[in-house]
């Protein structure tokens, strides 16, 4: 079974005006299609085939850089449109709520730790929030298309992300990815969040 783009839960021009209906196509159409198309092209009649991707993930060799660079593009853009949607954004509710009041003072310090995480990491990447076993939520970033659940990852489950190559908003924010990141918070579906966080 090879793997699939996954169906997008709304239109392009769902996530207007934080995120354009042009980005939005090019970057689901073009670039995470990319990284699926590539993915199944290396794991064919390998080891890998079969596996889910979360499998492949973890037990991946660091310097096989074509199943590092699609496997984590195709992993990371699945979860970056499901933690989004229209008429979100806003405050999180529930016990993801709870949790990040509890784990960084406050939703306006978490904001401003997940902002800075987005903001300094150098050229392409990735920001992450994830909840670890034992309850404790972690920010971080990744660079390129690792992500936490890679052996140099920080080994928790990630439940938020942030795409901050340029190619996620270029086309509208140009060179200001601050921005784009403060458009982000409008548009996170802290209902698939709290599912995630409570998985
Ligand atoms: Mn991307």
């Amino acid at each position: 079974m090879a793997f699939e783009l996954p169906k997008l839960n709304y239109a392009f021009d769902a996530l207007e005006p934080n995120i354009d209906a042009k980005t939005m196509e090019i970057h689901y159409g073009k670039h995470h299609n990319g990284y699926t198309n590539n993915l199944n092209n290396i794991i064919s009649g390998t080891e890998n085939e079969g596996k889910s991707i979360e499998e492949i993930l973890k037990s991946l060799d660091l310097n096989n850089s074509g199943l590092r660079n699609n496997g984590g593009g195709y992993y990371n853009h699945n979860l970056f449109w499901e933690i989004m949607g229209p008429n979100s954004g806003g405050n999180p509710a529930g016990e993801i709520g709870e949790s990040i009041n509890s784990n960084f003072g406050s939703f306006e310090n978490f904001k401003d730790e997940f902002s800075k995480a987005a903001a300094t990491r150098f050229g392409s990447g990735w920001a992450w929030l994830c909840a670890h076993a034992n309850g404790k939520l972690e920010i971080c970033s990744t660079a390129n298309q690792d992500n936490p659940i890679m052996p140099n990852g920080c080994g928790g489950a990630p439940i938020l992300c942030l795409d901050v190559w340029e190619h996620a908003y270029y086309l509208n924010y140009q060179n200001r990815r601050p921005d784009y990141i403060n458009a982000f918070f409008n548009v996170i579906n802290w209902e698939e969040v709290n599912k995630k966080f409570l998985k």
